[in-house]
């Protein structure tokens, strides 16, 4: 792809199902997109829920995109990829979660109700920050580091998988 990409980063999670399997299915879907190339993937980290406690362990991950697209072209892709997962889901096993969130999207700064990049919560969560630090440890984010500002929170209870980089390929 040529030289106008921007670099994204993204973060995928879920909960409920098979979360290793809604999140390849996420990571071939926006490779097969025009205009994506997937770069770099992390791999599968077990968190313990943030926010709402009273709820089964996730499953998170992080990766480096390269995109033609403009932000709200990939948002909108990130939506449609969500919702035709949960859809599939929903016919066959019941209801499925799967989470993408725009985290970084080259060096843009969007303030808007539908998209908010830098994502405003990311340097609080260590589920985004710990996978997003294997796979971009000097990525700076409101000029602070990833792999510092992972040293800086709460990451108890969270487990890097031995799931290697490649586990959505299969
Ligand atoms: N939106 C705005 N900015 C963005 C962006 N940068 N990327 C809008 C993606 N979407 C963005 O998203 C709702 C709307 O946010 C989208 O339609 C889009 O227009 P959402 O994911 O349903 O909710 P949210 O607003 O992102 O809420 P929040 O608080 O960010 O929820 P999360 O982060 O999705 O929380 N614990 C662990 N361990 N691991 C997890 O993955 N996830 C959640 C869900 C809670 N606890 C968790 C985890
Ligand atoms: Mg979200």
């Amino acid at each position: 792809m040529s030289g106008r990409n921007s670099t994204v980063f993204i973060s995928l999670g879920g909960n409920l199902g098979d979360p290793k399997k809604s999140m390849a299915s996420a990571l071939r879907l926006l490779a097969a997109a025009p205009g994506v190339e997937v770069v770099a993937v992390s791999s599968l980290y077990r968190t313990p829920p943030w926010g709402k406690l009273d709820q089964p362990d996730f499953l998170n991950a992080a990766a480096e995109l390269s995109t033609s697209l403009s932000p709200h072209d990939l948002l909108d892709l990130c939506l449609e990829t969500e919702r035709k997962l949960k859809r599939v889901r929903e016919e066959r096993w019941g209801p499925r979660v799967i989470d993408l969130d725009i985290l970084v999207f080259g060096d843009r700064v969007i303030h808007e109700t539908g998209l908010e990049v830098p994502h405003p919560r990311m340097l609080e969560r260590a589920f985004v920050l710990a996978p997003l630090a294997e796979i971009a440890p000097q990525l700076s984010v409101d000029a602070k580091r990833v792999s510092d500002r992972l040293a800086g929170v709460d990451a108890a209870g969270i487990e890097r998988l031995p799931s290697g980089r490649d586990w959505w390929r299969s």
